[in-house]
């Protein structure tokens, strides 16, 4: 698990049974966190790179480097900015990244939306040592076909015969489904610990006029055996190589939003699972920008509202704190982190913020990283280290 041991934290010895000093002093959301003793830079510069924006940030505090996903391209740099490689070439939609900690690669969202296929990207980032390296034919990248998200991407959800792609403007895509950004590994929800799961969060389209795309998506896998559906990927000929089903499939009702989980993010420190949205424009909706699930709350079985037909699922709860809209019910926060967000475990945080630059006459998108601890404060629960 990550950060499951930090900085100068003790563990506890209760009933022969050794306790991680995190289990014990996770405080409820509302109780600032200590900054703790570990040294990590207050900023990490990303670089800039002719390519969309910054989608993600994960660090591997052990080893000291830090990977970021900008769209067509992932970045390797070391703690002090320092760029180490690359891997170039992706013509599809590199978006929320994470590092695994049980094989120490690095996991991310990628979608073809035209070619109606959507996979994880597996990263074996111990092979990047320099920049230019080939997404296709370098050796450094795997994927795996999620096949439950072209379904839904697909579904023609009005009955008439026809598929309308790529747009927001229709009544298809299950749930309002536009493919998948935000992931992150974790427990499963309501379990402290056990196996990892890799959740998936769905990208979810602007859309005001319907009324079942209000929810957040989540699919959950057990990636243990995922290396017989790994496959390199051929662009130009995407393969469907992955598994048949997924572990779980759960909704969080967040009113709708524009593209869905940009960034989702386990943080063992308050067993909080984060998403960062960019912000609703239905009316009748808070429209926050920022979630938290309750991961210690076990998933219930309820109404999935505003379907066309009546239907159940696994719904997970909001963490009652922060902002509360009492007609929706709907919890959250305001807070930036849909360019990336990643949780150190010890109640402190990389957030990345990017911005379009001019180098040379190009345009270039550029991505750093600040180091944040939550204070739990509404209406933004973090507050920036310096
Ligand atoms: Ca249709
Ligand atoms: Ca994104
Ligand atoms: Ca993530």
């Amino acid at each position: 698990m990550r950060g499951k041991l930090v900085g100068t934290a003790r563990a506890a010895v209760i009933a022969g049974i050794t306790i991680p000093a995190l289990l014990l002093t996770a405080p409820a959301p509302g109780v600032a966190a200590d900054s703790g003793s570990s040294s990590l830079p207050s900023h990490i510069h990303g670089g800039a790179w002719p390519t969309s924006h910054v989608q993600g940030v994960t660090v591997d505090k052990e080893r000291g480097f830090v990977y970021w996903s900008f769209t067509q391209m992932l970045v390797k740099t070391d703690l002090d900015g320092k760029v180490l490689g690359t891997v170039e070439g992706l013509t599809g939609h590199l978006g929320d990244i994470d590092l695994n900690d049980r094989d120490g690669r690095v996991y991310g969202s990628l979608e073809y939306k035209a070619e109606e296929a959507f996979y994880i990207a597996i990263f074996d980032v111990s092979k990047i040592n320099r920049i230019g390296m080939n997404a296709e034919t370098d050796g450094v990248m795997t994927a795996v076909h999620l096949g439950e998200v072209g379904k839904d991407f697909t579904a023609d959800m009005d009955g008439n015969g026809v598929f309308d792609g790529d747009t927001a403007d229709t009544p298809d895509h299950r749930y309002g489904c536009s493919g998948i950004d935000g992931v992150s590994f974790g427990p499963e929800f309501g379990k402290r610990g056990g196996e990892q799961k890799l959740m998936v969060a769905y990208g979810v389209y602007s859309n005001t006029t319907r009324t079942d795309n209000d929810h957040q998506v989540v699919l959950s896998y057990d990636v243990s055996d995922w290396a017989a559906y790994e496959r390199p990927l051929s662009q130009a000929d995407p393969h469907r190589s992955g598994p048949k089903r997924y572990d779980g499939k759960y909704f969080a009702y967040t009113g709708n939003t524009t593209y869905g989980v940009q960034n989702l993010q386990y943080d063992p420190y308050t067993r909080n699972w984060i998403m960062a949205v960019y912000q609703g424009k239905k009316a009748g909706f808070p429209n926050y920008s920022f979630f938290t699930v309750d991961g210690s709350a076990e998933p219930r079985r309820g109404e999935i509202k505003g379907q066309q037909q009546p239907e159940t699922g696994k719904l997970l709860t909001l963490r009652k704190a922060g902002l509360h809209d009492p007609a929706t019910g709907v919890r959250g926060w305001e807070f930036h982190g849909n360019y990336g967000f990643d949780a150190l475990g010890d109640g402190r945080y990389y957030v990345a913020e990017g911005r379009a630059v001019e180098e040379d006459g190009v345009t270039k998108q550029e991505g750093e990283a600040y180091l944040y601890r939550w204070t739990g404060a509404t209406p933004t629960p973090f507050e920036r280290v310096n």
